[in-house]
């Protein structure tokens, strides 16, 4: 790729001027130095999972090989060294969205089990036969599945906000779906498939307005916007670790703290009490209640080390990067003839998901693959909304702020190479 000071184009010129040098960028994360079939990897599968700088590489293994130690309960060095960047790292969280506590920071696997967590703890506490959980025809499976259990176990009814042909939350519909029966809204803030940023803080006023809780799927959204779950004012907010620059196997749950308060625990077991006998036991405090069990100490330790590598870079600076890369993309996209764009919404992130005319998914995935160009093809686990659009799947290019506008060019190419062999 240009590098600034060698053969600096018109176009790296611009993205410098903007302030951010996505050649310096590059170097911090090792992986995009890899070839896969003898070609530079052009990684274009981010909202799967995110590439790993060097400095969470290096945090995680710094915890491993110098002070790996269980938390909490030591009195030796080593676990209060451990403890102490563990729970530095949820105060870390806490900056970073907004929240007006750390223990309102609860340390899950990701955004699956933050999701199942509420609809556990919150939904089988609140939610009874009859009642109603507004979802949108956008969502993630595991912003349905988790609902749908919860309705399975309860009696109570989900109910589906319709989106538009561009993709976009209708609005409108979701208001006439907001009834006295309305027990929880659960929405994805960005959508995984469609990349549309939905007007979350409109939907949460006017569930607000009616008394009604609600729940945002940021697993999309954290990576490319600033979320300041304070200014939204939404209730729970759930985001995995590996989508922002952080390790796997680690996620985050924010929750009001009077919500949290009042909730039940989702697991039983070691840290989360205060005391046991066989006659009654004691739960622990915020958040402890809802972390049983050793948590993912490496992860977390981690998380936070990516955290401050975000915030280093700037998501304001991160987004308009992010924002040029998109319109350059969708801009070559659109220029080829047998393509259609699933998502076409005016708030996106730097997503798109397509159809060629008479190739599979899958088939663009494979050759896109010989050229080293790594996207994900499929339904994203959106299959209702594949429906909703009439494909069974779609090729689907996420971005990163690492990614180049000659990376899109080698991706364009690739998918003219698969039109031939296959259109
Ligand atoms: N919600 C959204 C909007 C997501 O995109 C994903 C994962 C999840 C929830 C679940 O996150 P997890 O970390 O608990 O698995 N999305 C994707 C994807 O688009 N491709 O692979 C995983």
């Amino acid at each position: 790729m240009t590098t600034p000071g060698s053969t600096t184009t018109a176009k790296v010129r611009k993205d410098l001027a903007a302030g951010f040098d996505v050649a310096k960028a590059r170097q911090d994360f090792p992986i995009l130095r890899e070839k896969v079939q003898g070609k530079p990897l052009v990684y274009f599968d981010n909202a799967a999972t995110s590439q790993k700088p060097q400095v969470v590489i290096d945090t995680v293994h710094e915890f491993l090989a110098t002070y790996n130690s269980n938390i909490h309960r030591g009195v030796h060095q080593l676990s209060e060294r451990g403890t102490e960047a563990y729970e530095q790292s949820r105060k870390k969280v806490q900056r970073f969205i907004n929240a007006a506590e750390s223990r309102e920071v609860i340390f899950v696997r990701g955004t699956t089990e933050a999701i199942n967590l509420v609809a556990n703890s919150y939904g089988r506490q609140h939610i009874r036969a009859g009642d109603e959980i507004v979802i949108s025809a956008m969502e993630h499976h595991s912003n349905i599945v988790p609902w749908q259990i919860l309705c399975e176990q309860t009696g109570a009814v989900l109910r589906v906000m319709p989106i538009s042909d561009a993709g976009e939350m209708l609005i409108d519909k979701y208001e006439k779906l907001l009834t006295s029966r309305t027990r929880l809204v659960a929405v994805v803030h960005v959508s995984n498939a469609l990349g549309t940023i939905n007007p979350v803080h409109e939907i949460i006023r006017l569930a607000r307005r009616q008394g009604v809780p609600v729940l945002v799927d940021g697993a999309q959204a954290v990576p490319h916007l600033k979320v300041d779950v304070h200014e939204l004012d939404c209730d729970f907010y759930a985001f995995s670790g590996h989508k922002v620059f952080g390790p796997t196997g680690i996620g985050v749950l924010y929750g009001k703290a009077e919500l949290l308060e009042a909730m039940p625990p989702y697991q039983g077991g070691g840290d989360m009490i205060k005391s046991v006998s066989f006659e009654k036991t004691v739960y622990n405090d915020l958040p402890y209640k809802f972390e049983a069990g050793t948590p993912h100490i490496a992860g977390v330790i981690g998380l936070g080390a990516a955290i401050d590598y975000v915030n280093g870079v700037g998501l304001d600076r991160i987004a308009t990067y992010e924002h040029g890369l998109l319109e350059y993309a969708t801009e070559a996209l659109s220029a080829i003839p047998s393509i259609r764009i699933i998502g076409t919404a005016e708030e996106k992130v730097s997503l798109i998901s397509f159809v060629l005319d008479g190739v599979h998914a899958h088939d663009v995935g494979t050759i896109l693959d010989h050229d080293g160009v790594a996207i994900r093809a499929g339904h994203h686990c959106t299959m209702p909304l594949m429906q909703r659009f009439g494909v069974p799947a779609t090729a689907r290019a996420s971005l990163a702020f690492y990614n180049t506008k000659e990376e899109i060019d080698v991706l364009v190419r690739a998918i003219h190479k698969a039109i031939e062999m296959f259109g």
